[in-house]
């Protein structure tokens, strides 16, 4: 007889839908995924990348046992092993250098909320050198807490309220799947869905409007259409003069640009911009949902803020269907007090998105020995290169890891992790207002270990084991605790996925912001630098992959080369036809592309999915440069001159 059983579970990859899954095991064997029913925002449906998860799952190639390099080669050995030989060399490296002569990088492999514990030991430890800033979005959270005081949004529900919702470099229909549900929805409601992006991705198919603006300078259009909607007085004059701060100043910097100069520095006519702002400032309530892709550029903190600007001059803050959407933070709901701060008695900081620079240039101390987990710096980091360097100077490097993946191969010792169908963890989402906890439906494969149980074993050989201590159950308890007074305990967890009570659906409804002068706060200058050169002349957009998650390839989808699209007017002057294979080319490095032609994509724009991987020279950054955001220490993976050779 076979044994069958389902599973509810959540899924942790870093995806704002944190989706609720029903797994199906039969004979302890995972035989399939789908989307939990009564989950209100997955209603059913799974992603590509979900889906394909238990070929990832039981991939030839997952790392089973724990590994130690010897000689340029892995030598497998037992966790006794690995455990003690790691812990004799951290108390040398403290003893010597201090704790500060410890990196720690937790990556977004996972964003279940036990993986706080991960910090709690390196806080144990007595407060080690983490890497910080963002790979992802802390220019729009930088800019939207200048404006509003802290970053949040709307409930995506709250968009069936919408008559007009604006998807600004955003691509649900491959990153946000459900978000394409919702729109489809409010569309089939009266609600008109407009696109702003350089790519007509596949979101534009159910947009009544696209409009393609050229990277990096969506600013530009943002001031366009505030000039209309001022100068045409659809301008919400009330919520202006009531509830926001530096007007008289934000109306100069609009004033200081013709509409001839905000058109040509965009690329969107006159008349695109003036119908988008008639759009805009007419139909209200308007909602605005911003990407990630939109500010991966040192200004995107001042693009997010000229955006704002549009919500704020509209009044389209604090109604229902308005808003100007980004996310909020996923641990919101949560108790973090768990990271243990207080253990830490020093402490160091150092942006991820300067990563290589960052590492070689510390020193009193330097960085001796590094532990990286759920994380690929030496393929997801701008400018892999210096990354690649920098990491060659550290004495010992401890990575936890489910793949040989870039990083793995760096390390001196590789620490086997079960993936979140093994463990247990509890998870937020950073768009919606669902929590979930994440049960493992069968036993961890191999001598696959989770991060806390790593972290949590490793504590006691170092002398601090009771203040790990416990079950990934107990910690659970204590990380939910503050969802108690909400009637949320981890029984009602088990039973299925809920909703905060009293999450917001609106968010600033009560028009109180957390700024200095209590008040929505404009912005009062922008700039922007060119982002192509004569010798570069074309923008590499390296944007997430509908099939996969960031550098979560399984080594065999290498295999092919990466597809490049772009524009047949911008493949003609290099004389290149459509499926021929070209060079892409940086300032910083190069890879080997098939062209694929299409009409959408602007002109003089690549655009290549990443999460390739360097060790089969696949890996985007290898052409990115390291650069970092004027404000929220953000990468700027999207401000990448490149020019196409043909081969
Ligand atoms: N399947 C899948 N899902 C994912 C991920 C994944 O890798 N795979 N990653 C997850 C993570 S961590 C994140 S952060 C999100 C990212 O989610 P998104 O923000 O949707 O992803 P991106 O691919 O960075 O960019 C979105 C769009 O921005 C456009 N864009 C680029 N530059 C500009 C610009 O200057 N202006 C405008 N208007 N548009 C621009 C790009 O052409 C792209 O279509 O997705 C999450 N979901
Ligand atoms: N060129 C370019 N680069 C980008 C971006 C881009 O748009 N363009 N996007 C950026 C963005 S938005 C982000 S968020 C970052 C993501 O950067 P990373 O977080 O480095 O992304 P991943 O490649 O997903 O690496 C996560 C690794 O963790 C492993 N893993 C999964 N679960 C666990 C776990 O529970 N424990 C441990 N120890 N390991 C686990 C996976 O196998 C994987 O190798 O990348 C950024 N890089
Ligand atoms: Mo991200």
């Amino acid at each position: 007889m076979s044994e069958r059983r389902t599973v509810l579970t959540t899924c942790t990859r870093d995806c704002p839908d944190a989706c609720g899954i029903n797994v199906y095991v039969t004979n302890d064997r995972l035989v399939g995924l789908t989307g939990a029913k009564d989950h209100e925002i997955t209603k059913h449906f799974l992603c590509r990348k979900a889906l394909n998860y238990i070929q990832r799952f039981y991939s030839k190639d997952r790392i089973l046992e724990p590994l130690i390099k010897v000689d340029g080669n892995w030598r497998e050995i037992s966790w006794e092993t690995a455990l003690s030989a790691i812990a004799g060399r951290l108390v040398q490296t403290i003893d010597q250098y201090g704790s500060l002569s410890v990196l720690h990088y937790q990556g977004s492999g996972s964003l279940g909320a036990l993986k706080m514990l991960n910090k709690r030991f390196f806080n144990l430890l007595g407060g080690v050198t983490e890497a910080s800033g963002s790979l992802c979005g802390g220019a729009g959270i930088a800019g939207q807490t200048m404006d509003f005081g802290y970053r949040t949004c709307h409930d995506p529900l709250d968009l069936l309220n919408s008559r007009l919702i604006v998807v600004w470099g955003r691509n649900p229909s491959e990153t946000n799947m459900h978000l394409t549900h919702i729109l489809k929805e409010a569309r089939s409601g009266g609600a008109r869905v407009i696109l702003i992006d350089p790519v007509a991705t596949d979101t534009a198919r159910f947009c009544d409007m696209h409009i393609s603006p050229k990277p990096g300078m969506d600013g530009y259009l943002a001031l366009g259409m505030a000039k209309i909607i001022i100068e045409s007085d659809l301008a919400d004059k009330s919520f202006i003069d009531n509830h926001t701060a530096n007007f008289a100043e934000y109306r100069s910097l609009v004033d200081s640009f013709d509409m001839e100069t905000l058109s040509d520095k965009c690329g969107v006519s006159i008349e695109n911009i003036t119908g988008l702002a008639t759009l805009y400032g007419g139909k209200k309530p308007a909602a605005i949902v911003c990407g990630w892709g939109l500010q991966r550029y040192a200004w995107g903190a001042e693009t997010f803020r000229l955006i704002d600007a549009l919500g704020a001059i509209t009044g389209n803050i604090g109604i229902p269907g308005g808003g100007i959407n980004h996310g909020h933070d996923e641990l919101d709901y949560f108790d973090e007090s768990v990271k243990g701060k207080e253990f830490a008695r020093h402490s160091r900081k150092i942006p991820k998105p300067l990563l290589g620079k960052a590492i070689a240039e510390l020193d009193d101390p330097p960085i001796k020995m590094a532990f990286i987990n759920g994380g690929n710096p030496l393929n997801q980091s701008p400018n892999i290169t210096s990354v690649a360097e920098a990491l060659k100077n550290i004495d010992f490097v401890v990575v936890l890891e489910q793949f040989m993946t870039d990083t793995a191969e760096s390390a001196d010792v590789v620490l086997p992790v079960t993936t979140f169908l093994e463990e247990h963890d509890v998870i937020g989402s950073y768009w919606h207002n669902l929590v979930g906890l994440v049960n493992p439906a069968i036993e961890p494969v191999g001598n696959t270990r989770s991060d806390f149980e790593i972290y949590r074993d490793l504590a006691h050989f170092l002398g601090f084991g009771d203040e790990m201590a416990g079950t990934p159950e107990s910690w659970i308890r204590k990380i939910i605790k503050p969802l108690k007074k909400s009637g949320i305990t981890y029984e009602s967890l088990l039973e299925s996925h809920k909703r905060v009570p009293g999450a917001p659906m609106v968010a600033f409804e009560d028009r109180l912001f957390k700024t200095e002068s209590g008040k929505f706060n404009f912005i009062t200058g922008f700039s922007t630098s060119e982002i192509q050169s004569t010798d570069y002349p074309l923008v590499l957009l390296s944007t997430h992959s509908r099939s996969w998650i960031h550098s979560q390839l399984i080594p065999d989808e290498n295999k092919s080369l990466p597809v490049a699209k772009v524009n047949p007017a911008t493949a003609a002057t290099y004389g290149i036809e459509d499926t021929e294979t070209a060079r892409v080319a940086s300032a910083h490095g190069e890879l080997t592309a098939i062209i694929k032609l299409d009409e959408g994509i602007r002109e003089s724009v690549v655009r290549i999915d990443q999460g390739r991987w360097a060790k089969f020279g696949q890996s985007l950054n290898q052409l990115t440069p390291a650069l970092m955001s004027n404000e929220g220490q953000n990468a700027c993976y999207y401000q990448t001159a490149v020019k196409l050779e043909k081969i």
